[in-house]
């Protein structure tokens, strides 16, 4: 069985430790997805995207870390709520927005929209809406790894609430008896859709799952941005060695509703006071300026950049064209 372990923050064990210009970076990916997601909220109420949207505020933490810990070839597979996992692997903004503004310019041509951001030149191998169904596409994508013998990874982000689903037993299963190099990375936000995770699940610990498994588990602070990526590099670095998988439990939360017409209103105010405190931006900023990387007006510049940024590139999505009746959405979106 393995044991369940805490994640350490040892710089000797994290096989690329983060340089100051590593750290201004992870804080500006970040900041971007947080102003991302601001501006998709306003432009939802402009009337601009069609559908719903699942926003990842206070979850920039879990991407951001876990990615930066990947190689560019390696694959990512994730959810509905998956903005932030897209901008964090390099999507450009405007193609973003103008997928979930259904226009030609989409990353996807228009035709996924806000749930099915995908690139499969960046490794980002989809968007999933099934609760769980991104898990076993990242197996498989951990087992063409394993047989290319490119040392390449795969990720799966899900969150509590898939833990409950068969694919992911299936998944974790599987990936442990083949030793697949895949890093399980749950989300747990505590809630699933509208339900808090004692209603659902007999513990909060979701890293006690992969125990069932004999898999590697760790459970990590997931607003802790330095946290997560040492956990990731940690795990990535073993699973390329043929280590086999490793289970990242982030434990995060989520500050809007699950979806842009949900206020939330079922959570404790405590619970969200609590962890509005804990907003991974703001911890990562006071870090950061108490060890002298960025100052105040560094920190508010970056900011400002990126909301403006975030603004103009919704703008010029806007401008952009619908995509015509008689295009080939296929073969454009999976060319
Ligand atoms: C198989 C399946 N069951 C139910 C749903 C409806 N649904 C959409 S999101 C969601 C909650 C999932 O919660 P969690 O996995 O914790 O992810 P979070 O939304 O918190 O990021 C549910 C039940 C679905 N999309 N797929
Ligand atoms: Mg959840």
């Amino acid at each position: 069985m393995a044991p369940r372990k805490k994640a350490s923050r040892d710089s000797n064990q994290v096989p690329n430790p983060l340089t100051d210009e590593d750290r201004v970076e992870l804080f500006r990916s970040m900041v971007g997805i947080r102003e991302f997601e601001e501006q998709v909220q306003r432009s939802y109420l402009e009337g601009l995207v069609h559908g719903t949207t699942h926003l990842c505020n206070g979850h920039e933490a879990v991407s951001s870390g876990v990615i930066k810990a990947l190689r560019p070839d390696d694959y990512i597979s994730y959810t509905y709520r998956g903005h932030g996992h897209c901008l964090a692997r390099g999507m450009d903004m405007e193609a973003a927005f103008a997928e979930l503004f259904g226009r030609e310019d989409g990353v996807c041509g228009g035709v996924g929209g806000s749930m099915h951001l995908t690139d499969i030149d960046k490794g980002l191998i989809g968007a999933f809406g099934i609760v769980g169904g991104g898990l076993p596409v990242a197996v498989g994508a951990g087992l063409s790894a394993q047989l290319a013998g490119k040392e390449q990874i795969s990720v799966g982000f899900f969150g509590d609430g898939a833990a409950n689903i068969g694919a992911f037993h299936e998944s974790l299963n599987i990936a442990q008896v083949w030793n697949l190099p895949v890093l399980f990375v749950c989300e747990n936000n505590l809630y699933g859709e509208f339900t808090r995770i004692n209603h659902t699940t007999p513990y909060e610990d979701l890293v006690i799952r992969a125990r069932g498994y004999a898999m590697e588990a760790v459970q990590v602070d997931g607003n802790n941005v330095e946290e997560v990526y040492a956990a990731a590099s940690v795990a990535a670095m073993r699973a390329r060695g043929g280590g086999g998988p490793t289970f990242i439990e982030a434990k995060t939360y989520r500050h809007r509703g699950h979806s842009r017409t949900d206020p939330a209103k079922y959570r404790d105010p405590a619970e969200v006071e609590a962890w509005m405190k804990r907003d991974p931006i703001d911890l990562y900023r006071k870090e950061l300026e108490a060890r002298g990387v960025l100052d105040d007006a560094g920190a508010d510049a970056i900011i400002e950049e990126l909301r403006a940024a975030a603004k103009e590139a919704a703008d010029r999505a806007a401008a952009s064209e619908w995509p015509s009746a008689d295009q080939d959405f296929m073969a454009k979106t999976f060319a």
